[in-house]
């Protein structure tokens, strides 16, 4: 038996029908291997952070899993693949982006992944909905750092 370990993951879209496309990957994560979802934020529309394209559907899950981090990251990119995720360029509007923000308190720096996330505590479409199911996580000062990025909770 495995340990698990409770994750953090930032799910995000800007092509197509962004809402139904977070909604489902909300449920894919629950079917993923070993992996139960334990709390899903609301859905946020964002406007674009150093990208360009139509506003961001964005929210944050809370998974409990068995995978080690590098499986949850395949996973997670398999099923951004499963979306129709293209990479044309840096920040290109995509279908399905899903981050692995958190994963326990394990502190990761490779090449294909960097957790805890390096940009996660600079961003208003991750830290408001990471609030929303884990205000432990967040202080009210860095609510207030990002106060001035638009996001409406939907
Ligand atoms: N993701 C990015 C870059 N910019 N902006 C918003 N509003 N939402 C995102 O999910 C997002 C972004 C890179 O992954
Ligand atoms: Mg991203
Ligand atoms: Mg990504």
């Amino acid at each position: 038996m495995s340990r698990l370990v409770t994750a953090y993951i930032a799910l995000g879209a800007n092509l197509g029908d962004a809402r139904a496309t977070v909604r489902d990957a909300l449920l894919a994560l629950d079917g993923l291997p070993q992996t139960r979802l334990l709390r899903a934020s609301g859905l946020y529309r964002t406007a674009p952070w150093e990208a360009s394209g139509p506003d961001f559907i964005n929210a944050v899950a809370a998974v409990e899993t068995g995978l080690d981090a590098h499986e949850l990251l395949r996973a997670l990119q398999a099923l951004e693949l499963q979306a129709g995720r293209e990479r044309p360029y840096r920040n290109a509007p995509r279908t399905l982006d899903l981050d692995l923000l958190l994963y326990g308190d394990a502190v990761i720096d490779a090449p294909e992944l960097t957790v805890p996330h390096p940009r996660l505590r600079e961003r208003a479409f991750v830290l408001v909905p990471l609030a929303e199911i884990a205000p432990a996580l967040v202080t009210a000062d860095e609510l207030r750092a990002v106060a001035d990025q638009a996001i409406e909770r939907l």
